[in-house]
Parts: structure tokens; sequence; C-alpha cells
């Protein structure tokens, strides 16, 4: 039994669905220069095939977008701010106030359907100029500008916003320093010290967030966001199961500092056999304790480790790959669809962390087709997602009854955007169609799924029709 008054929504992030890239007063995104995901080179400037400067309009037609939402009976609608928006370059003093008035009325919107915002202060959305001229969060100036930024939403939207995000799957610097950290320096020339040196300045960064989020609102709810991602043993050799402990760490030790206020004994050991250095102040430690109120993540795919050099051949899923599991079905980009997982996931995160948990992404990426839907309109048939949903929540539902907190679920792209790892609109999600396509096609008209009403249902029964 889902409770009463859980979280069910939908989520998205400004660059993969706002649009309008040069609009009032709004700088340059690290994703306006990214026509390829993280898959091929960043541009200089934004060039023309880039789908996320147009994206899906939404900062044209979020009214009609969030009407939607509601229609569909979301309570939460998961999106981001872009930074930005806000802070043109990232470091002036002084903030776009028409970036400002955007939020005020997207917030306003949702309030007037009873749709709770929670927002993601970064999601893959760093300033370019930061990126650019301060290599991202390599520079520990980077928390100061972070600081001015979210002290200046927190107070903005004090009454508006009870839920925050700090850092969109923080993890996934690993994999995509770039697209994740703002770092401009190319991967192959990034040292571990530089990179784990910016990780530390984003996990203090996240903490002294919580810390302001609470002297502005003590009634704020600040989360971390994490990439998880379960890693099972390829077989039951002991080196398999070692292994796969040794990967999750990677993993887990960024919501481990987030949430226990200090780092993993796991990662001196890793720290000392690969020579990392990296400055940590005292003062820093002490930002370090500000833990957040709950603990949010995504969840696609689990994959496997083996310690056997011979099969360890990685495959596709979520910015960071593994192994493939023989056992598991994957999608129709690689990535392995594991409802299970998602139950084991929940239940380890709960037994480590005992905080209330919220599972910020989860879905399909398909290939839609649109049709004539019989009465003279259009529609996707889109069984497939209807399928897989169901049974990642009815495992959401397992998890529940296993005892674990579970706040609310949102699932990604409730509406068509543009891909994140690919920066594809073809790879869609949502419950509604958008009608635009990769060589820029489309009449940006809206069209509700099948799983739109399939969705309605769900959450109007509260979990019960599944
Ligand atoms: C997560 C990101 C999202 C999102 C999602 C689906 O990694 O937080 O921004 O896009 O995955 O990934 P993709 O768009 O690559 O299919």
């Amino acid at each position: 039994m889902f409770p009463k008054d859980f979280l069910w929504g939908g989520a998205v992030a400004a660059n993969q669905c706002e649009g309008a890239y040069n609009e009032d007063g709004k700088g340059l995104s690290i994703q306006d220069v990214m026509p390829r995901g993280i898959k091929g080179p960043r541009t200089e400037k934004p060039t023309e095939d880039n789908m996320k400067l147009i994206g899906i309009d939404f900062y044209h037609r979020y009214k009609e977008d969030i009407k939607l939402f509601a229609e569909m009976g979301f309570k939460v609608f998961r999106t981001s701010i872009a930074w930005s928006r806000i802070f043109p370059k990232g470091d002036e003093s002084k903030p776009n106030e028409k970036g400002l008035r955007f939020y005020d009325d997207l917030f306003d919107e949702c309030h007037k359907y009873g749709i709770e915002p929670l927002v993601t202060l970064s999601h893959y959305e760093t300033p370019l100029y930061l990126a650019e001229h301060y290599d991202g969060w390599i520079n520990p100036k980077m928390i100061g500008f972070y600081e001015k930024y979210v002290t200046t939403v927190f107070t903005r939207y004090k009454d508006k916003v009870k839920y925050w995000l700090t850092f969109n799957e923080i993890n996934s610097v690993l994999h995509s320093p770039f697209m994740s950290g703002g770092i401009n320096t190319p991967k192959e020339k990034l040292s571990q010290s530089d990179l784990y040196q910016a990780i530390h300045h984003e996990l203090v960064a996240s903490a002294s967030a919580v810390q302001i989020a609470h002297t502005i609102n003590p009634a704020f709810q600040v989360g971390c966001m994490i990439l998880s991602m379960p890693i099972y043993p390829l077989s039951p050799d002991p080196s398999d199961v070692i292994e796969a402990m040794k990967q999750d760490h990677f993993n887990t030790f960024f919501a481990d500092v987030q949430v226990r206020g200090e780092y993993p004994r796991y990662l001196n050991r890793y720290f000392k056999k690969n020579n990392i250095h990296i400055r940590v102040t005292e003062e820093e430690k002490e930002i370090l304790k500000n833990t957040v109120d709950f603990v949010s993540f995504s969840y696609y795919v689990s994959v496997c480790a083996t310690a056997d050099p011979k099969k360890n051949v990685r495959g596709e899923g979520n910015l960071l790959g593994g192994v493939p599991n023989p056992i598991l079905k994957a999608s129709e980009w690689g990535w392995q669809i594991d409802p299970q997982g998602l139950r084991y996931e929940l239940n380890v995160l709960w037994d480590r962390y005992q905080k209330p948990l919220f599972i910020a992404e989860n879905g399909l990426g398909a290939k839609d087709r649109l049709t004539d839907d019989g009465n003279g309109g259009m529609t996707v048939y889109d069984d497939y997602r209807i399928e897989y949903m169901k049974d990642h929540l009815i495992q959401v539902g397992e998890a529940i009854e296993d005892g674990v907190e579970v706040m609310g679920y949102t699932s990604w792209g409730c509406i068509d955007l543009v891909s994140a790892s690919t920066a594809e609109l073809a790879k869609r999600y949502g419950f509604i169609y958008v009608d635009r396509n990769d060589d820029g096609s489309g009449t940006l008209n809206r069209y509700e799924k099948k799983s739109f009403g399939w969705y309605r249902d769900v959450i109007a029964s509260n979990g019960a029709s599944l």
C-alpha cells in the first residue's frame, strides 16, 4: 500500500525542455554547446543542430504542459532552475530579474493545480562562463558562486518551493566531468586528484546549501540526488562479489558524505593506492556535517561486475555502464531492464541511511510512433512503457511493504524532451508526445499517449490499480 500522502508525479530538467536558450537575459550553459550529448565533442558556440536550444519550447508552453500534468493528477513536478537564467555568467553580483520571474510564474502555475514543485538546483547546466573561465568545480571559487545562486533562489521562492535537490546525479561527474561538473579540462588530461578535488568542492557546496536552506526556511526539505545502479556480481565467485562491492563504493560514497556528513573510510584506501591527494580544510569538514533531509535517486538499470578481465566487457546504461546481466532484456538503447533491482536498491539505501527516499527518475526511453486514435485525433500506443512502469511501480509497492520509507516517485521525462546522454529527441520517455524531430521539423504540438490515461488511473487510485 502506498502511503496516502505519496508524491506521485513526473520529472524534467530545464536544459532538456525549456529551449529559449538566449531569451530574457539567459547566459549560455554548457548544454548550449553540447549538440551530441556526452557522445560527441562540444562546439565553440551554440549551433543549430543542438536540439536543446529550442527543446520542446517549455519556456513558452509551460502553462499548457502543467495543465496536462494536472489532468494526470500530479502531486509533484520535478524540474530544475537553469542557473544561467539567474546568473548568466555565474560570477555576477546581481541576479537577472527576468530569469527569476520566469520561475515565479512557473511555480505559481504549479500551485494553481495543487502541484508541489521539486527543484533541482544544478542539473547538468553549469553556466558556460564558469566552465571556461574557472574550469568548473575544480576551482574552489565555485562554492561561493553556488552559495550565492542558491541563497538567491531559496530567498526568492521561500514560500513557493519546499523540496530541493542540490546536484543531479552527483556521482556522474566520474564519467562526464564536463557535463556534470562543468570541468573544461578534457577528460583525458584530468588528473584523478583534480577530479576528486572537484567532487570535494561539490560536496562542500551541497552541504553548505543545506545549511543555507534551513536558515532561510526551516521547513525546507533538501535532498541529495544520486545515479543509483545496483551492481551484482556476474558470478558467485567471491572475487566477483568483492569487485561488485568495490565498484559500488563509487556510487555510494557521494551519498555517504551527504547523508553521514563525513568521508567513508573505504575511500582512504583507494586514494592511497592511486596516489590521489585532495585538500580538505577543518572548516570544510564542519560544513560537511550539514546532512540532507532525504535521499533521492534515479533508477534505470542494474549492471554486473566481474574480477575476470576476459569477461569484463562493458555495455551501455545510464552514463555509468557496466557488464551486462545475461538474464535481463534491454531497451532499444541497451539499458537493461530490472524492476526488482528497484526494490533491492530501495531496501539497500533505506538500510544504509534510514532517511526518507525519493525516486526522482525512472522510465523507459523508446522510439514512439504517433498514429490515428480512431476518433480523429492522434496518439501513441505505448503499451511497452505501461508495462515497464507497472513492473517498476509494483516493486516500489513491495519495498514499501518491506518497510522502506518512500516519499514519492517522479517518472523521468513525463513529457518528451531532449536526451541527456545522446541529445536526441527520438529517445522519448513521456506520457505526452511532443511533435518535434531530430532534423528540427515538427509542430511542437502535444498529444496524450496511451500511458497518459494509465498513469492518471494509477495516481487516482494511489497505486491500487497497478
Ligand atoms: C539521467 C539524467 C536525466 C535524463 C535521464 C535519461 O542520467 O539525470 O537528465 O536525461 O538520465 O537519460 P537519457 O536522456 O540519456 O536517456
